[in-house]
């Protein structure tokens, strides 16, 4: 057989095909990439596919046989070494590498060792690819390629790979729609695109980040700071510290909106428990607090409440800048003797959570691996929320206390299913099965939110605790609108689709007697100033965009990730100005002043993001870090602006 001769560009498909098998096994024996169907499963088989045949085929713009295989030996050699670096990590961290993990030595200065322990003989395997081509180069006689391979001959090669990588992203994006500007999961991305390409678009995202990084200096801050510090709002005499010293604990309600509360659904109730707690005496209940989150949805959230910084436009900010440095409210709680974690029963790469948590200083976070999902205790997209709760507040009794920790519920998410068992209300009846399924999850959400309070009890957590409770972002898109419209009885305009961004927000203070309804209109952003007041921690030198709910000073101005805003008095959406009260439309005049501000504030949110700014803020001064030639440069600035002012 050796001695036959083989046709031309042998080499070649031999290493194509061997690599891409190979990567093909080991996406299947060494990672456990989760695959609910058929489709997925091709995506997974053909997806290193197109970036082999380009690199692979970078050979044949080699002149010589030889060349051409050592360019084929190189590629053979280093795809290898990427998968199995890749292999050997997940071993230990359950997660595929990403460059700032390399960069991150405080957390993962063992990582070297760690990954070495990981590493057997058996391992070679991993390699296979490379003998195989190895010899085939030794020992096959190939039929020499023509001089130099056609150049339309590798123009039609290369036009077949990026078919190849077209088809793939194709289906990519079929499968899961936005893949590629949202990001979700290394898990997703390694499905959906493959090892080698996911590399390529994590080195893009993280580059491209660094650069706009290196180019910022702290004078950018000093505007921002301006800015932030003419609009914070005193702390509320009545509210400050009204929760001092208690275990902080705040519940991320899954795609639940204000709407669905105090209202009902074939003429039931459809959050009976959270209605209860909005006539409550020791809950003050928001019903004008309006969510702002982005592409990055839950995580947004996250962020939005960890730091009162608007999340960004295009991208998930926990993926495009999990190496920032911030000041979130669990960093503060920590230095001011909390012990802090986030429990969610969910992988731990999701929305690039374990690297995002580590720059928030978290200290545990309680991810799928915490929870033990027994017979029917999963459905959707994973573990159920009552046994969630429970397991959560098992563990939270396990915590050193006082604790502040957050627990992300999962279980009333699009697309809404429930087992039999869990429906506790009927279907609505509509066009969208989608918004008939949501009232059902809803109502499940609101069983397991009761289940939390009772586990508390039982744990005698309870009492010693401050419950704050929002929703996170819209369950029903606006591709709903019309079976929306027949829910509500009413068309959904603009103006109504503003308002149902409406997320609830709960404050509840066992014991407290503070019960009340609060109008007050305010969004997401607001949430750490109001907590941390009420935790009795002063906000006055942070850099935050939110202000306390309750204070009086508190300014009625939300500002939605997009542009559109909401004041005391207007609406302000699809480029239209409405009146709050009525919604009708009225003179575009009246909401003028604040579209610019609504964008200069998302403008310096975005700039201390990218620019990586809270580095160059000093968090216990409130001062700004300046190099002696950034100050100087400012005073001369200042001076030139203002020649009358020399002090
Ligand atoms: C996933 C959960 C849901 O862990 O937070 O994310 P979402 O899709 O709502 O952003
Ligand atoms: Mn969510």
């Amino acid at each position: 057989m050796l001695k036959k001769e083989w046709p031309k560009h042998s080499i070649l498909a031999i290493a194509i095909v061997a690599t891409w098998l190979k990567t093909y096994v080991t996406y299947k024996t060494s990672f456990s990439i989760t695959i609910d169907n058929a489709l997925q499963e091709f995506i997974l088989f053909i997806n290193p596919l197109s970036l082999l045949l380009f690199a692979y085929g970078i050979s044949l713009f080699f002149k010589t046989e030889k060349a051409k295989n050592r360019s084929i030996m190189a590629v053979a050699v280093i795809a290898s070494i990427i998968l199995y670096a890749n292999v050997a990590f997940y071993r230990f961290f359950s997660d595929f590498i990403t460059l700032p993990v390399l960069f991150q030595t405080n957390n993962f200065g063992d990582l070297g060792s760690s990954a070495a322990e990981s590493i057997y003989a058996t391992d070679v395997l991993f390699f296979l690819d490379v003998i195989v081509i190895f010899l085939a180069i030794k020992f096959l006689k190939v039929k020499p390629s023509s001089m130099n391979t056609a150049s339309v001959q590798r123009k039609s090669y290369m036009i077949l790979t990026a078919a190849v990588l077209f088809f793939n992203l194709g289906l990519a994006e079929a499968e899961r729609p936005q893949l590629l500007t949202r990001s979700f999961d290394r898990e997703m991305l390694v499905k959906n695109i493959g090892m080698y390409n996911y590399h390529i678009y994590d080195i893009y995202i993280q580059s491209k980040s660094q650069a706009q990084r290196a180019l910022a200096d702290g004078s950018e801050l000093v505007e921002v700071n301006n800015y932030v510090r003419s609009n914070q709002p005193e702390p509320s005499p009545e509210m400050f510290a009204a929760a001092e010293g208690r275990n902080l604990i705040v519940v991320t309600l899954e795609s639940m909106q204000s709407f669905l509360i105090n209202n009902e659904m074939n003429g039931e109730e459809i959050t009976p428990f959270l209605n209860g707690l909005t006539q409550d005496k020791d809950t003050v209940y928001f019903p004008n607090f309006y969510h702002q989150t982005g592409l990055g949805k839950t995580s947004d959230s996250e962020f939005l409440l960890e730091n009162s910084l608007y999340p960004l436009s295009g991208g998930a900010v926990f993926f495009t800048h999990s190496g920032n440095t911030f000041n979130s409210m669990a960093e503060r709680l920590g230095e001011n003797g909390y012990y802090t974690a986030v429990q969610h029963a969910n992988t731990k790469s999701f929305w690039n959570r374990d690297m995002m948590y580590q720059s928030f200083n978290i200290e545990k976070f309680h991810d799928i691996e915490s929870y033990t999902i027994g017979e029917g205790e999963a459905v959707n997209w994973g573990m159920k929320d009552i046994p969630f709760m429970e397991q959560s507040v098992d563990q939270m009794a396990e915590m050193p206390q006082p604790f502040y920790s957050r627990l992300l519920t999962l279980t009333n998410h699009h697309p809404f299913y429930l087992d039999e068992e869990d429906k506790l209300i009927e279907e609505f009846d509509s066009d969208s099965g989608t918004l008939n399924r949501y009232f059902q999850t809803a109502r499940y959400l609101d069983e397991s939110v009761e289940a939390l309070f009772e586990d508390l009890k039982e744990q005698g957590l309870y009492e010693n605790s401050v419950i704050v409770m929002y929703g996170d972002h819209y369950g029903i898109s606006e591709n709903h609108n019309e079976a929306m419209a027949q829910y509500l009885g009413k068309e959904v305009t603009p103006y109504e689709s503003a308002q149902l961004q409406k997320v609830p927000f709960f404050v509840h203070i066992p014991g407290s007697g503070k019960g009340y309804v609060e109008e007050e209109i305010g969004g997401q952003i607001d949430m750490r100033p109001t907590i941390m007041h009420l935790m009795g921690i002063e906000t006055e030198k942070d850099l935050q965009f939110g202000g306390d709910l309750f204070s009086d000073e508190h300014e009625e101005f939300v500002i939605f990730r997009d542009g559109r805003f909401i004041t005391d008095e207007n609406v302000y959406a699809g480029n239209v100005c409405y009146d709050i009260d009525t919604g009708e439309e009225t003179d575009i005049a009246e909401c003028e002043p604040h579209i610019e501000r609504a964008q200069q504030e998302l403008d310096y949110s975005e700039s201390i993001i990218n620019g990586d700014l809270l580095r160059f803020y000093d968090q216990e001064n409130g001062q700004l870090i300046l190099t002696k030639e950034e100050q100087e440069k400012l005073e001369k600035e200042q001076l030139e602006e203002n020649p009358n002012n020399k002090e």
